[in-house]
C-alpha cells in the first residue's frame, strides 16, 4: 500500500506547522541565545529591542510563572539561561512581535554582559575534570582479565566519531494559543506530545489538563525532536499565556543549526583479544561521550551505546565502561540509532585494526565470530531468532562475492590513481526503549455511523510512515478497505500518557495498541450479527466472520454488509467506539547488575558495501551497497525500503561527509550548509540492493513485520571500511587513524605523508 500522505504531499497540501492558518492577532517569536560558551550572566538589557516598533514584548526567565525547568531525565536544564550560560545557542529571551521579521531584528538589538568561565569541548578533558554526567556504566561478560591471558593476539587502539546534525527539512517550531479558562492548545513539530504537555504544565504551572498538544506531522525528526522540540513548544506557550495572543516560533534554518543538539560525538579507547584462529575471546572499551552542557537524553544514549558495544558478535568476554562527559556545546540528543552507532563503529574499528595487524580481510574475522542461536549478550538477554550468520551468507552469495573481489583485486591492479576498497558490515539492533516504562502505547478507533473509521494513536507521523502502517493495521483487523480508515493528528487529549515516536518501535507498539482496538469493535460487531442472524446462544459470534466488508456465516457469506452492519449496531446501541492499551510484554532489566532482557527482539542485516576513492583529489564514490536485512514479515515493503535506503544514506553521510565543527571556544563553525555537507543525489550510491530475506518476523512485531527506522543506519558504517580498505590498496605502509568522518579532505591527508602544497617542492 502506498503511503496515505501521497497524494497532498506531492500536491503541496500536507500542513507542517508554518502552513497553520494563523489567528488575528498572532505574535511571532525570535529567539535571542548566548554568544558565549560560558560565564556568568548579568540580567540582559532588553530596554532597546522592547521598544522596537511592532515588539509587544520581550521574555526571560524572571517572566516564568512555574518552573524554569525542562530537562527531561535529570532536572538540570533551564529554558532560559539565568545567572550561567553553558553554550553558545543557549536561549536566554524571546522575543514577541508582531512580524517574525521585526522579532529577529529586536532579538539582535539586545545586549548581554558575560563574565568568561573555563570552556570544555573535548569529552576526555571533561572527564578528567570530573565533570561527568550521570556514574558511568559498566556491562560485563565472563572474565575480562583472565581472558587475556587466554589471547595469541591482542591490540588496542582509539576511535572517534563526530556528532551528526538531524536536518529534518521542517525546522523546530510551534504555535500555541489560549483556550478557555485558561487552556492552552499547541501545535507542534514534535516527536514527544506527552513531554512538551507535561513540560508546559511545568513551567506555566498549570495541571497537565489544561495543556493540549497536537501534532498532525513532521517534516522530519530523526531524533531532533524526541526532546528538543520542547523547548520551542514551550516557549510558544509560555509567549502565548503572558500576552494573551497567539504565538508562533518556527526557527530559521541557521538559528536551529546553531541552538539544537546533535547525534554525541564519541572518543573511545579499545582492546580486542583474538585466538590464533581469529576466535574474538575478549573485548574491552571505554566510551567517552560528548554530552554538551546538560543531561537531555544522554544517560539513554549511553545506555544504547552500551547495549550495542559488541556489535553482531558473540564475544565471551566483554567489559564495556561507558561515560557521559559535560562539556560547554549545546546539549547533545538522540539521532536515528541513539548511541548504538556509536558503540558499533568502536567494534567494528577494533576488528579492523586486528585485520591489518594480522594481514587478514576483516570480512574473516567478522564472519567468524558472528552471533548464533542462544548467544547470550553482555546484558543477559540471549538471541532468539537469530539470523546473523543467514543474512551475512545470503549477501555474499547474492553480491557474487568472491567475483567481486576479483573485480577490485583487478581495479586495483590497473589503476594508480583510483583505488576501491570492500567492507561488510553487519547489524544487530534492539527493539524497546531501554527505559522498560517507556514501553506502552494506546489507540483510540471510533467506528462512525456510516462504516467509516477514525483512528488515534501515540505515535507521531514523521515521514517514516507510521500513518499508513495504522491504517493498514486499523483496515485489516476490520477487514475494511483501507479507504475507510482515517489516521487522526496525534493528540494529548485522545491518546495520553503516550511516549515518544522514537527507538524503531512505534508502529510495534501502536500498531498492537490499534490492533486490540479493532479486534474488540470486530468482536463486538460478531456478537450483534450473530444475533441479527438468528443466533441468540451465547457463542454463536464465533461462526461469524468479516471478511471484506461482508459478515460471513459458519463459513457462507451472508445479506449483511460492513454499513448495514455498522448502522444497525448503532441502532441497537453498541458501544462503537474502542480505547486499547499496549505494553510489551517479557521484557525486563537491572541497572544494579546490568542484566535483564530488554529488548522484545533483534532486527539484523548485514551490508557489503563497495566504494572508489580517487587518490589525487581524496573524493571517493560509493559503487554500491548491498544489503540482505531481516524485515521480518514486511507489512509495506514500499515503505520499508525507504526506510532502509534513507536510513543507510544518513549513515554514510555520517561516516564520510558531514563533519561538525566547533572552535575552541565552542562555537559551530559548520554553521550552515555549505560547509556542512549532507549527501546528496551524487553522494548517493550508485547501486542500493536490499533484498528482503524471508523470515517468520517475532511475534512482538506488528504483524510480524520487524522495526525498520533506525537499524539501517548502520550500515553506513560498511561505507567508511571500504573507503579506508580502497586507501590502504594505494598505502599498505601507512598507519592510518581510527576516526569518523573520512571526509575527502581526511582521505587526503591519509594517502600523502606531507600535505601537498601548491608551492611546494616535494
Ligand atoms: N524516517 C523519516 N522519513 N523521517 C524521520 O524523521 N526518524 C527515524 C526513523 N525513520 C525518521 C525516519 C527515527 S530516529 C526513528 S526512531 C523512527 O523512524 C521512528 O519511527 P518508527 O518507530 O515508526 O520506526
Ligand atoms: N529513545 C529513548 C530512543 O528514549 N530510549 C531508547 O531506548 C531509544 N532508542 C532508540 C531511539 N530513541
Ligand atoms: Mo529515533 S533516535 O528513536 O527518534
Amino acid at each position: 500500500m502506498k503511503n496515505i500522505d501521497i497524494t497532498s504531499h506531492v500536491r503541496g497540501e500536507s500542513v507542517y506547522v508554518d502552513d497553520i492558518p494563523v489567528r488575528t492577532g498572532t505574535l511571532y517569536g525570535a529567539v535571542f541565545d548566548s554568544p558565549m560558551p560560558h560565564g556568568v550572566l548579568r540580567d540582559p538589557d532588553v530596554s532597546d529591542a522592547g521598544q522596537m516598533a511592532g515588539v509587544i514584548r520581550v521574555v526571560t526567565a524572571k517572566d516564568i510563572p512555574g518552573e524554569n525547568q525542562i530537562g527531561i531525565v535529570v532536572d538540570d536544564e533551564p529554558l532560559f539561561a539565568e545567572k550561567v550560560v553553558h553554550y553558545v545557542g543557549q536561549p536566554i529571551a524571546l522575543v514577541l512581535a508582531e512580524s517574525e521579521s521585526r522579532a529577529m531584528a529586536a532579538a539582535r538589538k539586545i545586549r548581554v554582559d558575560i563574565d568568561p568561565l573555563p570552556v570544555i569541548i573535548d569529552p576526555r578533558e571533561a572527564s578528567k575534570k570530573g565533570a561527568l554526567i550521570g556514574k558511568p556504566r559498566t556491562f560485563s561478560l565472563g572474565n575480562i582479565d583472565q581472558a587475556w591471558e587466554t589471547c595469541d593476539h591482542v591490540f588496542e587502539g582509539v576511535a572517534e566519531s563526530g556528532g551528526q546534525e538531524h536536518l529534518y527539512i521542517e525546522t523546530q517550531g510551534s504555535y500555541a494559543y489560549r483556550t478557555e479558562n485558561g487552556g492552552i492548545r499547541i501545535f507542534s513539530s514534535n516527536q514527544s506530545p506527552t513531554v512538551v504537555q507535561k513540560t508546559v504544565a511545568r513551567v506555566l504551572d498549570v495541571p497537565m489538563h489544561k495543556v493540549e498538544v497536537d501534532v498532525r506531522r513532521l517534516g522530519g525528526g530523526f531524533g531532533g525532536k524526541e526532546s528538543q522540540g520542547t523547548v520551542w513548544a514551550v516557549m510558544a506557550a509560555l509567549g502565548a499565556y503572558i500576552t494573551k495572543r497567539a504565538v508562533k516560533l518556527v526557527l530559521h534554518r541557521l538559528d536551529d543549526l546553531r541552538m539544537t543538539g546533535k547525534r554525541h560525538p564519541y572518543s573511545s579507547d579499545f582492546k580486542i583479544g583474538l585466538t590464533e584462529d581469529l576466535e574474538i575471546v575478549a573485548y574491552e572499551v571505554s566510551f567517552y561521550q560528548n554530552a554538551g552542557a546538560f543531561t537531555d537524553l544522554s544517560p539513554a544514549v549511553l545506555e544504547r551505546t552500551l547495549f550495542h558495544a559488541t556489535g553482531s558478535y558473540f564475544v565471551p568476554n566483554v567489559r564495556a565502561t561507558a561515560a557521559g562527559c559535560r562539556t560547554n556545546l549545546p546539549p547533545n540528543t538522540a539521532m536515528r540509532g541513539f548511541g548504538g552507532p556509536q558503540g558499533m563503529f568502536v567494534m567494528e574499528a577494533a576488528i579492523a585494526k586486528a585485520a591489518e595487524a594480522l594481514g587478514v580481510d576483516a570480512s574473516t574475522i567478522q564472519k567468524k565470530n558472528l552471533l548464533r542461536e542462544g548467544d547470550a549478550f553482555p546484558y543477559g538477554q540471549k538471541t532468539e531468532r537469530c539470523q546473523a550468520v543467514n543474512c551475512w551468507t545470503e549477501v555474499e552469495e547474492r553480491c557474487d562475492i568472491d567475483a567481486l573481489r576479483e573485480e577490485v583485486a583487478t581495479f586495483n591492479a590497473d589503476n594508480r590513481l583510483f583505488k576501491k576498497g570492500i567492507a561488510f558490515m553487519p547489524v544487530c539492533f534492539g527493539i524497546s526503549f531501554t527505559k522498560i516504562h517507556m514501553n506502552q502505547a494506546g489507540a483510540l478507533v471510533h467506528i462512525y455511523q456510516d462504516g467509516s473509521v477514525g483512528v488515534s494513536t501515540g505515535a507521531t507521523e514523521m515521514g517514516q510512515g507510521v500513518n499508513t502502517k495504522m491504517a493498514q493495521v486499523a483496515a485489516q483487523v476490520l477487514s475494511v478497505s483501507p479507504d475507510r480508515i482515517k489516521i487522526e493528528t496525534t493528540n494529548t487529549t485522545r491518546v495520553a500518557n503516550t511516549s515518544p515516536t522514537a527507538a524503531s518501535a512505534s508502529a510495534d507498539m501502536n500498531g498492537k495498541a490499534v490492533e486490540k482496538a479493532g479486534l474488540a469493535l470486530s468482536g463486538r460487531l460478531k456478537r450483534f450479527a450473530a444475533k441479527e442472524l438468528g443466533h441468540p446462544e451465547s457463542g454463536a459470534s464465533a461462526w461469524i466472520e468479516i471478511r471484506n466488508e461482508q459478515v460471513y456465516d459458519r463459513g457462507v457469506k451472508t445479506d449483511l454488509a460492513w454499513n448495514d452492519l455498522v448502522m444497525g449496531a448503532y441502532l441497537a446501541r453498541v458501544d462503537l467506539t474502542e480505547h486499547a492499551y499496549y505494553a510489551t510484554p517479557g521484557i525486563h532489566f537491572d541497572t544494579d547488575t546490568e542484566k535483564g532482557c530488554p529488548f522484545a527482539y533483534h532486527v539484523y542485516g548485514t551490508a557489503v558495501t563497495v566504494a572508489t576513492v580517487d587518490c589525487l583529489r581524496g573524493t571517493y564514490e560509493i559503487d554500491a551497497v548491498h544489503v540482505v536485512h531481516d524485515f521480518g514479515k514486511s507489512m509495506n515493503p514500499l515503505i520499508d525500503r525507504g526506510q532502509a535506503e534513507g536510513g543507510i544514506l544518513q549513515g554514510i553521510g555520517w561516516m564520510t561527509m558531514e563533519e561538525l565543527r566547533y572552535s575552541e571556544e565552542g562555537r559551530l563553525l559548520s554553521n550552515t550548509l555549505s560547509t556542512y555537507k549532507i549527501p546528496d543525489i551524487s553522494s548517493t550510491p550508485r547501486e542500493m540492493n536490499i533484498h528482503f530475506l524471508e523470515t517468520a518476523g517475532s511475534p512482538l512485531a506488528i504483524l510480524k513485520s520487524k522495526a525498520i527506522g533506525e537499524p539501517p543506519l548502520m550500515y553506513g558504517i560498511g561505507a567508511y571500511f571500504a573507503i579506508r580498505n580502497a586507501i590502504r590498496a594505494a598505502r599498505q605502509d601507512k598507519a592510518l587513524p581510527l576516526s569518523a568522518p573520512i571526509t575527502p579532505e581526511r582521505v587526503l591527508l591519509s594517502l600523502y605523508d606531507t600535505p601537498q602544497r601548491a608551492t611546494g617542492s616535494e
